[in-house]
């Protein structure tokens, strides 16, 4: 026989925390869905997970994971902390570090139990359920892994559930279908060079994304490429854009005023296209995004911000991010440091609800070969963790 029980919980992740901790590891994952709680009328409702657990009666209560937790003899307690620290501390201090590394136990065993949890299968179909929880381990958001493998499910007959080759296929043109990428540098009306700003918080790669960029245009393009920098908080970072235009020999103009970035656009109205480095800011700060405003809308040209974020970041970071950049506007965004994670998610559940499309992913250090330009397909492998076929880089 088994009892069957059902636990609440803001995330699927901390439901099954839930569950474990009450049945043990040796429960199974039942079902799970996303209810409505609270409000009234449906209005304000909280959504929240539900899912349900079963266990056979008989290994009730053979929990290994919560243990009771017994204080040590006196005796004992006394003897280990006279020869580690020459004092004796109270009960109630021993007690209490007694019960943190209890609780580190136990978190471990959560940890472990939770990844054995993620390879059980779940309440979609055959090989679809795997697929699902693959998505859920990326970090893509719980609503849209649903969509994802419902809309997979409705495509695929139902004979072949247990086909993990069709079913990946389709999955991974989904996931890319998701992702609008275009072209960063766009023709201008005119004669006028394309200008482009590059925004973004501190340190995700702004000036060497630029920098990548300009000896791609220049080299492989033939443009006539001019770079203007409007970071003079740092002299460092005046002095890393410098090197690169030596290297490159192409113009720098920097300045600090909105005048004077006018005035240095102007200077060069024949060139093909204008980089603009700017500071970092954080999101939160308003009064640097005010300035960085005022430098991007204070002259009579079209500039296009191009929104540069880390793929390391946190996803509800990513969203602040772009909520504290809309303001300047940005029109496309740049996606970093894709060498540093192995989670995409996040930046799926961001590109997917944001109206900007991507134009380029960077992955490393090296100027200039670690960029490309955005690849759906690619970015949908990582996250399918079919990532050894994807080469960032040929050659
Ligand atoms: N691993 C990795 N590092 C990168 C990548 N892009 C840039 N970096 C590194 O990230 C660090 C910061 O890069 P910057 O280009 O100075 O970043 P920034 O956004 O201009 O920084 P601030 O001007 O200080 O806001 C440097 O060490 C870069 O080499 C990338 O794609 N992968
Ligand atoms: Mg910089």
């Amino acid at each position: 026989m088994m009892r069957y029980r059902t636990y609440e919980a803001e995330t699927l992740q901390q439901a099954i925390l839930k569950m474990t901790i009450d049945l043990g590891k040796d429960a199974l994952l039942v079902s799970h869905r996303t209810i409505k709680r609270g409000g009234f009328l449906g209005i304000r409702a909280k959504r929240v997970v539900e899912v349900t657990g079963a266990l056979p009666i008989e290994k009730r209560g053979s929990s290994p994971i919560v243990k009771e937790v017994k204080p040590k003899s006196g005796a004992l307690i006394e003897k280990r902390f006279e020869t580690s620290l020459g004092c004796s501390p109270s009960i109630e201090e021993l007690v209490t570090s007694d019960i943190r590394e209890e609780l580190k136990e136990i978190k471990t065993r959560m940890d472990m139990v939770l990844g054995e949890y993620r390879d059980r299968p779940t309440r979609y179909p055959g090989r679809c359920g795997g697929l699902y929880l693959q998505l859920i381990r990326q970090e893509v958001d719980e609503k849209i892994a649903e969509k994802l493998i419902k809309t997979l499910i409705k495509k695929i007959p139902p004979d072949r559930y247990e086909d993990i080759k069709p079913l990946k296929t389709h999955l991974r043109q989904l996931i890319a279908d998701m992702i609008k990428v275009d072209e960063v540098v766009k023709p201008q009306e005119g004669d006028l060079p394309a200008i482009l700003a590059f925004i973004g918080p501190t340190g995700v790669g702004k000036t060497t994304t630029l920098s990548k960029l300009a000896a791609d245009f220049t080299q492989n393009r033939g443009m006539e490429v001019v770079l203007v920098t409007i970071d003079t908080y740092r002299i460092a970072a005046v002095e890393q854009l410098k090197r690169y235009a030596e290297i490159l020999d192409i113009p720098l103009e920097v300045v600090f005023t909105p005048e004077e970035f006018q005035d240095a656009i102007e200077g060069y109205l024949e060139a093909d296209l204008i980089l603009v480095d700017t500071a970092g800011c954080s999101q939160r700060n308003l009064k640097q995004i005010e300035e960085l405003r005022s430098f991007i809308n204070g002259t009579r040209y079209k500039i296009e911000s191009v929104l540069v974020l880390s793929a390391t970041t946190k996803c509800k970071d990513m969203f602040d991010i772009v909520n504290g950049f809309k303001g300047i506007p940005f029109h496309r965004t740049i996606l970093t440091k894709l060498d540093e994670t192995a989670t995409l998610g996040p930046a799926l559940n961001l590109l997917s609800q944001i109206p900007q499309d991507l134009s380029y992913v960077t992955m490393g250090q090296n100027v200039p070969e670690d960029i490309e330009m955005a690849d759906p397909d690619k970015i949908a492998r990582i996250i399918l963790n079919e990532k050894r076929e994807v080469v960032w880089k040929e050659g």
